[in-house]
């Protein structure tokens, strides 16, 4: 690390030092490149080109049992220039050969950034869509923008097409919100053969609606700097004069008592691997196993007004366009402040060349507040400790919208995921005759932002002590007793159900009896606390799917109706919405199961291998606050120890009056007052 505690963390591994779990490098993109074209027989476009990662049991018997080292392969999924195959091929790293080369049919892949990018260089030169524009009084089409989204439905076309749709917008200037001046048309075309399909514009009473030109922006360029009151707020500067309390072995990370890998691929982005904890009280100083992997799998966005053409936007954000690829690269003081370790990430490009993201991942360390305190009344006696997290995060932007993720670890052994939500709203010109209520909100003169859902899935394969788990659904409730047993009528009990089947394993939230579930090893029990070793998923911020059951959106988002799924551990089976999400129909598949199928298999999930998918986050009802960019709106999810622990972990951390580094000063004392006044005369009234 640089004297500023700023790294790139770089460095590149070699074949005999790479963890199993590191995403392939530039090196192996390329190979995996080369040696696909080389058995192709037609020119392919590489989709996708990613490390398949290693059969669970293979990786463990290599981490814990000094198995061989697992084969590193790779999977690319391709498209044959020009067509609408799908084709996924697995090449063996090691031996340099194509293992197997296979058609999957009637599926579509993600829509990469370059795919995007195709409707709106075809749209704009095209005779309809110029058309279009003219009705709108537009002669300049480069003040036209069309972004590009995975079609929701349209009953026009099938897999014969490679489709996506466009939504248009007018810029005034280069950089002027685009999205406060929607266009009243869409585009549908042929990703592959370059061909705009339809151009659909929705007329209201057969009346065009003029674009609202009034402009919204945010930038300082557009709006200038008088708004901005440079004396309102002092600077905070995060500092850590001893440098940051993790280290880095490659990708592992060794923080307090845990450690972890971190991975990264185009489709999930972050994967945290191999969560293990170093309990301090162990007697046997073992490393406990927490989770195996975790990642953000699915997001689903379905926009909740019937009116066309909002009825075709419901968006997978992540099995769409891919987590990964829509990753951004981070810029220091901006996105991250204090001491920050960056990683890259390696990508394709459809010519199968590396694509670097730099500073795709942030890992920092964050004040977290309170850990714990005590006041003992009679003799004043205070004390507290402080709280730190360990932040490990990515941004992406999604066309309008950004989601910023942070995976948090603090010291007492929870992990938290949060996710912000900012960027801009997607919006709708508003005819004179209509209005957003009551499935939007006019959130600026005649633009219209409809209401919609975010549901996110969090997929959680556990190993609480070992791989055979279990879950079981807590609930608050009075104690079922007689008037005997309970005279005072004050008992109430966690009523505990434990779930033994996929079907059974499928829950919802229950906000009367603040429901939570215990992820549990049922064959280790806490000698303190009798009840077996665990940690429970805090899951209160978890929307119904309002969308109606028999819906295509209900059909295609089948996972996002149900707070938790608990499904036995299969290699591979990682994806609710199906490996291919694009274009799909909510009807079974079999080369792309989702959740639906492997949920029906109803298999046992009662101490065995399991894997959670948690859902959580917002139903959105746009506000006027939130034009023309979203202040962050923050949603989580917690995973907190449940008598993992023999004693609290909290115990291990310093209280803060043996803390002799702290800089904190008193604001009201004279001292800081001085402080104030002597840097007044050097630095000028600024400060
Ligand atoms: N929200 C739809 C979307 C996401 C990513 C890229 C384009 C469109
Ligand atoms: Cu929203």
């Amino acid at each position: 690390m640089s004297t500023c505690g700023c790294s790139t963390g770089r460095s590149p591994s070699t074949a005999a030092t790479v963890h199993p779990l590191d995403p392939l490098s530039a090196a192996e993109i390329s190979q995996t490149a080369a040696i696909v074209r080389a058995s192709s027989k037609s020119e392919v476009k590489f989709n996708s080109i990613t490390l398949i990662e290693p059969p669970k049991s293979e990786y463990t018997a290599f981490r814990d049992h000094g198995g061989p080292r697992p084969t590193r392969r790779s999977l690319s999924i391709v498209i044959p220039r020009g067509t609408q195959q799908v084709v996924e091929v697995t090449v063996n790293l090691v031996s340099k050969t194509v293992e197997s080369w296979r058609e999957v049919k009637n599926v579509m892949p993600i829509l990469t950034l370059e795919d995007l990018d195709v409707i709106e260089r075809i749209a704009r030169v095209h005779p309809q869509v110029i058309e279009a524009c003219k009705g709108l009084g537009i002669i300049d089409m480069s003040k036209v923008f069309f972004d590009g989204w995975a079609i929701g439905v349209d009953e026009r076309w099938g897999f014969e097409r490679r489709l996506q749709q466009a939504l248009a917008y007018y810029r005034t200037s280069k950089s002027d919100n685009q999205y406060a001046h929607p266009l009243d048309f869409t585009v549908v075309a042929d990703t592959e053969r370059e061909e705009v399909l339809s151009v659909d514009i929705r007329t209201v009473n057969g009346e065009r609606t003029p674009i609202p030109l009034e402009e919204h922006n945010y930038l300082p360029e557009l709006v200038g700097t008088r708004q901005y009151d440079f004396n309102r707020l002092k600077p905070i500067n995060i500092t850590q004069p001893q440098g940051v309390s993790f280290t880095m072995k490659g990708r592992e990370i060794y923080w307090a008592n845990l450690k972890m890998h971190i991975g990264f691929n185009y489709r999930e982005g972050l994967v945290l691997s191999d969560v293990r904890m170093r309990d301090p009280y162990d007697s046997n100083n073992r490393d406990r196993k927490i989770f195996n992997r975790l990642s953000i799998v699915e997001m689903f966005v379905p926009y909740g007004s019937p009116k066309s053409p909002h009825h075709k936007k419901h968006a997978f954000d992540i099995g769409e366009y891919g987590s990964g690829f829509m990753t951004n690269s981070l810029k220091l003081g901006c996105d991250c402040k204090g001491a920050i370790q960056y990683l890259d990430a390696v990508l394709n490009s459809s010519s199968g060349t590396p694509l670097v993201i730099e500073n795709a991942i942030c890992i920092h360390e964050e004040d977290n507040g309170l850990l714990y305190k005590h006041t003992d009344f009679r003799d004043g006696r205070v004390i507290s400790a402080r709280d730190r997290k360990l932040v490990i995060s990515q941004i992406l932007t999604a066309a309008n919208y950004e989601y910023a993720f942070y995976h948090t670890f603090t010291l007492d052994g929870t992990y938290k995921l949060e996710v912000k939500l900012t960027g801009i709203l997607n919006t709708y010109c508003l005819h004179k005759n209509e209005e957003s209520a009551p499935f939007g909100t006019e959130v600026a003169d005649r633009i219209d932002a409809q209401n919609h859902q975010h549901i996110f899935s969090l997929r959680i394969d556990p190993e609480i002590d070992g791989s055979n788990n279990a879950v079981i659904q807590n609930d608050a409730i009075p104690a079922n007793l007689t008037a005997d047993q309970n005279p005072y009528g004050n008992g109430f009990v966690a009523h505990k159900t434990p779930f033994k089947t996929a079907k059974n394993g499928a829950a919802s939230y229950c906000h009367e009896t603040s429901r939570t579930w215990d992820i549990v090893n049922p064959n280790i029990v806490s000698a303190i606390a009798k009840k077996p070793v665990g940690y429970k998923i805090v899951n209160s911020q978890c929307p119904a799917l309002l969308a109606k059951p028999d819906s295509i959106i209900a059909k295609r988002g089948f996972f996002a109706q149900k707070a938790l799924w608990v499904l036995p551990y299969r290699d591979y089976e990682l994806y609710p919405a199906g490996t291919y999400v694009c274009q799909s129909t909510g009807e079974h598949h079999p080369e792309n199961l989702t959740i639906s199928d492997w949920v029906a298999r109803d298999e046992p999930i009662d101490n065995t291998d399991i894997v959670c998918y948690i859902q959580f986050g917002l139903t959105h009802f746009p506000r006027t606050e939130d034009f023309p960019i979203m202040p962050a709106e923050p949603v989580s999810v917690t995973l907190r120890a449940s008598n993992f622990f023999e004693k609290n972990p909290a115990l291990w951390v310093p209280p803060s009056e043996l803390d002799t580094d702290s800089c904190s000063t008193n604001a009201n004392s004279n001292m800081t007052k001085d402080f104030i006044e002597q840097t007044k005369s050097v630095l000028g009234p600024k400060l």
